[in-house]
């Protein structure tokens, strides 16, 4: 399954349309892309040509389905990887040259402050448990209504109409694109339920290759594995879609590297544990077997 991976990555690095992109770092890019893992037998698309942090992407994808859109909660369990964003907005905004890791140890050990400056606006957290409504009033002002809770809404159609072709949680809110420290890359989940099983196709609109996909195709199969947890439906397919599919040219290092490797292994994933609701996981209810990666490969990101 892995190959498919390492030939997008060949394939873009070859091939791809060198450009200046948003970030100035430059990336060789290529238009469209489509990638399929089984996940049935709890297999996960598990990258083994390097090592993966997969408890990191977990703790991400359990702070989304808090709600959670300040990078406060993940500082304080050790995720790094949101960090660059809010600093580079302090930065801007105040003039105060301030090193990363400062920054970071201000959100961490000042409340205040993190409340000021950590929050990423309305990112995926808040879209997916809480997409604002609004409707018109008599007098045609708007009026706020409540959230949509979209993660609960699917659990439950997944439960009462299994069949049904509008599975979705979309994280591309066009009216607060603007507030948004980054729109949403992964945006768009569909899950498809057929044979006892539960599919899932994610469509992402723009992919750093080298660091974010390993990252959103274990994110993208976790979600499918819990979700199928609480609705009893076995893992199915995950079909991964990407629009822009980019390396970034100072990844240069790491994509000799890991292009000189072979895959070895077949890691799966075992959840210990039923939660009463897919919003009461904790990392403690992931166990990852038959995962022997080659080793860790650095690489900056682009902001
Ligand atoms: N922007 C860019 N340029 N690339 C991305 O992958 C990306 N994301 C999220 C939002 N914007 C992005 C952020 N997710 C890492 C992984 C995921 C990220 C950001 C950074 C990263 O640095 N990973 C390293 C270290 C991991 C660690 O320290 O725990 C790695 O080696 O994997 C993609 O959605």
């Amino acid at each position: 399954y892995e190959q498919q991976y390492l030939d997008l990555m060949r394939r873009i690095w070859s091939d791809g349309d060198e450009r200046e992109d948003r970030t100035g770092v430059g990336t060789r890019s290529i238009f469209g892309a489509t990638l399929r893992f089984d996940l049935s037998a709890n297999a996960m698309p598990l990258i083994t040509t390097k090592r993966v942090y997969w408890k990191t992407a977990t703790r991400e994808m359990l702070w989304f389905l808090t709600g959670e859109t300040n990078i406060r909660p993940l500082v304080r369990q050790g995720v790094k990887i949101w960090n660059e964003w809010p600093h580079a907005r302090y930065v801007k905004e105040t003039g105060d040259n301030i090193t990363l890791d400062d920054f970071v140890e201000c959100i961490a050990d000042d409340a205040a402050f993190a409340e000021r400056w950590g929050d990423l606006g309305p990112v995926y957290g808040k879209q997916w448990v809480d997409w604002p409504t609004y409707r018109k009033r008599e007098d045609g002002l708007y009026e706020t209504g409540p959230g949509i809770n979209q993660i609960a809404d699917l659990v439950d159609s997944l439960k009462t109409n299994p069949g049904s072709r509008r599975h979705i949680i979309e994280g591309w809110n066009v009216a607060e694109i603007d507030e948004m420290a980054l729109p949403p890359c992964h945006k768009t989940y569909q899950f498809h339920v057929a044979g006892g099983r539960l599919n899932c196709c994610l469509y992402q609109r723009s992919c750093d290759v080298a660091l974010g996909l390993p990252f959103n195709l274990w994110s993208a199969a976790l979600l499918t594995r819990m979700l199928g947890q609480q609705v009893d439906l076995d893992p199915g397919e995950l079909v991964w879609m990407g629009g822009d599919a980019h390396l970034y040219l100072n990844h240069n290092d790491l994509i000799e590297e890991q292009l000189s490797r072979e895959p070895q292994g077949n890691p799966t994933l075992e959840i210990v544990r039923r939660p009463a609701t897919i919003f009461d996981y904790r990392i403690e209810d992931f166990a990852v077997h038959d995962y022997a990666p080659h080793g860790p490969i650095k690489a900056p990101v682009a902001v």
